[in-house]
């Protein structure tokens, strides 16, 4: 800090998960822009870029003051050209003119509502806009053909897109802890993702599922998705097994940012009164609904679906805005992930974000500290070993040791 007449030079850590994760954001304008230019960097499927733009709004989000010159930013961290192109266009005229005029473009416009459905990424969505189609009218008046995740995702398209509120994901958890403890006594459930670190409202709901003996959670997932559907809960869910054992290139070295746990990508269907307890979805039929009964008999079971394309004629239908207000239920995105308990605590650790987070302290850990970190294990590239952990703490306490340590007396 420097004389009060003069201006406050700023100076934040380098990864953000060395900073301490403020809700009083004194700089909502410069991340706004920032955070839309990452959105459709990412959009565009150019990670690198969205990447840079995240780790930007970060570092602006972290300072104690509203920026108001270019030379407080001085010697700041992961503050790239283009980004500084953008925060001095705020600074001058009020506005990024690129973040608007891309708030406006078409393309960005599609971008958005396209991968707005569920089961549908930047590159299925580039190859529908390169086709003429911009609107999920569009898209179902075509001749496309949608995989069985895309027709869920377009028929429960208003849902999906609706902020899952805290109270939502509390009585998905009431489902989900009866679902597991019926078919595993003794099992565990851990609300994880964003609700975990404190926020209201989310894009879905992650759960992560172990038992305390070791190997009790095989064959977990279908037996838990199995009890789920016959009680009418599930419009949809894909279930991808665990691919950590076969992996050949080491578990700490994921070929991509997935883990090979067990997983269950789902589509929930909370009645109103589950919000309030655990009460069983009724029959409905009001408004043309389909009773739980038929969506579930409808779904294909665990790992005997190659997920066959369908013609665009078996299309669902979207319920219109009037059809909604008047149903007794919601659709929720929900993902369970089951974890062995010598894995739980790098799974609850990889599996509470946020994304950044995440990343950053993957990035730290492998260049300060010489250790691969994953949602599996953590390793030390000096010692050569995998380290044990049963709690987040005894992560970051081996991730807070100097090299040296690894002197010290092995676990
Ligand atoms: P939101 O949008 O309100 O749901 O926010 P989050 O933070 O819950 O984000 P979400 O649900 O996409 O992911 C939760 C965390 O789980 C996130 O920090 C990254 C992690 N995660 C999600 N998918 C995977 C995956 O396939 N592999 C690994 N290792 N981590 C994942
Ligand atoms: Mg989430």
């Amino acid at each position: 800090l420097v004389d009060e007449a003069e201006v406050e030079v700023f100076s934040v850590p380098s990864y953000a998960c060395q900073r301490r994760t403020t809700l009083d954001n004194h700089n909502t304008v410069l991340t706004d822009a920032l955070s839309l230019l990452a959105e459709n960097a990412e959009l565009e499927d150019e990670e690198g870029r969205g990447v840079a733009f995240r780790r930007a709004a970060a570092v602006l989000k972290a300072l104690p003051k509203p920026v108001t010159s270019m030379t407080q930013l001085k010697g700041l961290p992961c503050l790239g050209e283009h980004s500084l192109r953008v925060i001095k266009d705020i600074l001058d005229n009020g506005t990024s003119s690129e973040a608007e005029a891309t708030k406006q473009s078409e393309r960005y416009k599609a971008l958005k509502v396209l991968t707005g459905i569920f089961g549908v990424g930047a590159k299925t969505a580039a190859r529908w806009i390169r086709d003429g189609i911009h609107t999920l009218q569009q898209l179902r008046d075509s001749e496309h053909t949608l995989n069985r995740a895309q027709q869920a995702g377009l028929e429960h398209y208003e849902d999906v897109n609706q902020q899952v509120t805290k109270a939502e994901a509390d009585a998905i958890g009431e489902i989900v802890e009866k679902a597991v403890l019926s078919v595993l006594p003794g099992a565990q459930v851990t609300l994880t993702g964003g609700f975990r670190r404190g926020k209201l409202t989310g894009h879905d709901v992650d759960f992560l599922i172990t038992h305390p003996v070791e190997g009790r959670e095989e064959g977990l997932m279908p037996k838990v998705v199995s009890w789920l559907e016959s009680q009418g809960f599930l419009l949809y869910q894909k279930t991808t097994r665990n691919s950590y054992l076969e992996s050949k290139e080491g578990p700490a070295r994921p070929a991509s940012n997935m883990d090979r746990f067990e997983r269950c990508f789902s589509i929930f269907k909370l009645t109103k009164d589950d919000k309030h307890g655990t009460k069983q979805p009724e029959k409905l039929s009001e408004n043309g609904i389909k009773a739980p009964e038929d969506t579930g008999r409808s779904l294909t079971h665990v790992q005997t679906d190659p997920n066959p394309p369908t013609p665009s004629c078996t299309m669902a239908q979207i319920h219109s805005s009037k059809d909604r207000e008047h149903r007794s239920w919601r659709a929720v995105r929900v993902d369970l992930v089951v974890s062995p308990i010598s894995q739980f605590a790098f799974a609850l650790l990889g599996w509470t974000g946020s994304k950044l987070f995440e990343r950053e302290l993957r990035r730290w850990a492998g260049y300060e500290k010489a250790m691969s970190l994953s949602s599996h294990a953590l390793y030390d590239n000096n010692q050569g070993r995998y380290l044990r952990a049963t709690s987040e703490e005894e992560i970051f306490a081996h991730l807070a040791t100097v090299k040296v340590a690894s002197v010290q007396k092995p676990l």
